[in-house]
């Protein structure tokens, strides 16, 4: 996960002590050996222990991960890395073969979301290391009993989706644009519109997003790539918006969501 600002800390990374389902199969030693150093990455970055987290990676993991090189990586500010809690739910299938391996992990964010990741993994003087940025993969994971996804499409630059009836807990994000993006969501106060909103968010700074919208949690998908956001709770009735703060590759010093990459939705109370 990058160190980025706030808005965007949701793409970001995992943690955790404790592995709640391994597979039915009985794990390997490279199976525990690679469970492990997950675990430790996300413990890391959790806490914001950078030369901890720059452990767990290669050269080439960190660089795909961070966007810096491990020297400048290591001189980061602690302050700006990590400190999200991140807890691993649930492993997926993990497949060693040779020298590199991928795990399916399912990490549960801020004790709100959960997103999933297949890793990948090099063997490099007997040690796993992660070899790719942890959002480089995604892991579309089993969803719990009759929570059914909300399927959200990604372009350059737009959301869309079918009109909400039912409280969602889970959305399935499709980029199928040309370029990485996120989905970002906020509940909105009613004192904002969602014009008013866009400005209210690209003059503010700080992990809370600016006052009367608040974070709920958040997604990344590459071009043609799948993503999957679980909720721990379905959506409480109000007003809601998707937004993408990645930089216009095209259009250097601009960010999606000026670019239009925003969309409100509503969540009405049930009537039943
Ligand atoms: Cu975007």
């Amino acid at each position: 996960m990058r160190g980025r600002t706030i808005l965007s800390i949701g793409i970001g990374l995992l943690v955790s002590v404790a592995m709640a389902g391994c597979t039915s199969e009985a794990p390997t030693v490279e199976t525990e050996q690679i469970h492990g150093v997950v675990e430790s990455v996300a413990q890391a970055f959790s806490i914001g222990d950078i030369p901890a987290y720059a452990a767990g990676f290669t050269d080439a993991g960190l660089l795909d991960d961070q966007d810096v090189a491990r020297a400048d990586f290591l001189k980061m500010d602690p302050a700006e890395f990590g400190g999200l809690p991140v807890k691993i739910t649930e492993w997926g299938d993990t497949v060693v073969d040779g020298d590199k391996a991928t795990a399916e992990v399912v990490m549960e964010i801020g004790d709100t979301w959960v997103n999933g990741y297949t890793l990948h993994l090099l063997k490099q003087d007997e040690l796993w290391r992660l070899d790719a940025g942890v959002e480089s993969d995604t892991y579309s994971f089993p969803l719990p009993d009759g929570v059914t996804p909300v399927d959200v499409e990604l372009i350059d630059f737009a959301f869309a989706f079918d009109d909400i009836t039912e409280a969602p807990q889970a959305f399935d994000l499709r980029n199928n644009g040309e370029q990485e993006h996120e989905a970002v969501l906020f509940r909105l106060d009613e004192a904002h519109n969602a014009a008013e909103l866009v400005d209210l968010v690209l003059s503010s700074e700080g992990p809370e997003g600016p006052e009367g919208v608040e974070f709920i949690a958040a997604a990344s998908a590459l071009p043609g790539q799948d993503a999957r956001l679980l909720l721990k709770q379905p959506l409480l009735p109000g007003e809601y918006a998707f937004m993408c703060f990645f930089d216009d590759t095209t259009d250097p010093g601009h960010i999606h969501l000026e670019k239009g990459m925003v969309k409100t939705f509503t969540v009405e109370e049930s009537t039943s």
